[in-house]
């Protein structure tokens, strides 16, 4: 027969390891060490914060289909008309390669409109339709959850500008700054480029986290066309 006193000794070590299992188990879904994170996980922790330069909503990051459509020879028209040009929701595309040893993950930044420079002059100064122009984050794998920022690559025109080491927002943000008009991407505000003239003179707005869930509802809508 097992005495009161035993009896509540187990009922004490079965409280005691209820707590500690807890407790271990809180940390681990916490800090999401119970798993490894998705990719997707992966790139919207590592998504940047965009300075986007901005003089109307030409210049606004938006969705290939923002006209309900996935025909491109119709943007530039569509996107003039006011029920969209009103209407332009925040997008971000990305696509994330891993190798063994780092991820790299590449933003898109979707412009129905690329409205040239102004002058409209230059090798690059002329109008378009459909611009795409981005970003891509290294990631080196070290052992971590997240692993290392190693640097960003952003595209600007036909060029790319390599940022070793950049500094980051919230500890895991890097800052990109996109031109208006041609919407020319760089990681520093003060790059040496003809876009940066005019990006300091005019009103610029910050597109957080917010991208994240439009990455995410992108993903949806992708599975749904291809059911
Ligand atoms: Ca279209
Ligand atoms: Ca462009």
């Amino acid at each position: 027969m097992i005495k009161s006193k035993n009896l509540f000794q187990i009922f004490f070590i079965l409280l005691v390891l209820i707590i500690v299992g807890t407790f271990i188990m809180n940390i681990l879904i916490n800090h999401k060490l119970y798993a490894s994170p998705s990719l997707f996980q992966i790139a919207a922790h590592w998504s940047p914060f965009i300075y986007q330069g901005t003089i109307n909503n030409y210049d606004l990051i938006t969705n290939f289909n923002f006209d309900g459509n996935w025909n491109g020879y119709d943007n530039w028209e569509n996107a003039g008309k006011n029920q969209y040009y009103t209407n332009f929701h925040a997008y971000v595309y990305y696509a994330i390669i891993e190798s063994d040893s780092h991820y790299f993950i590449t933003y898109m930044f979707f412009h129905p409109r690329d409205t040239g420079n102004p002058w409209g002059l230059g090798l690059y100064g002329w109008a378009h339709e459909n611009d795409s122009e981005g970003c891509r984050v290294v990631i080196e794998k070290d052992g971590s959850n997240w692993g290392r920022i190693q640097n960003i690559e952003t595209i600007a025109h036909e060029s790319y500008y390599i940022y070793n080491n950049p500094s980051l927002i919230n500890s895991s943000h890097p800052a990109v700054y996109v031109c208006e008009r041609k919407h020319a991407v760089y990681g520093t505000n003060k790059a040496k480029s003809y876009d940066c003239w005019y990006l300091t003179g005019c009103k610029i707005f910050l597109v957080q986290r917010e991208l994240v869930l439009d990455i995410g509802m992108l993903e949806e809508e992708q599975k749904s066309l291809q059911v």
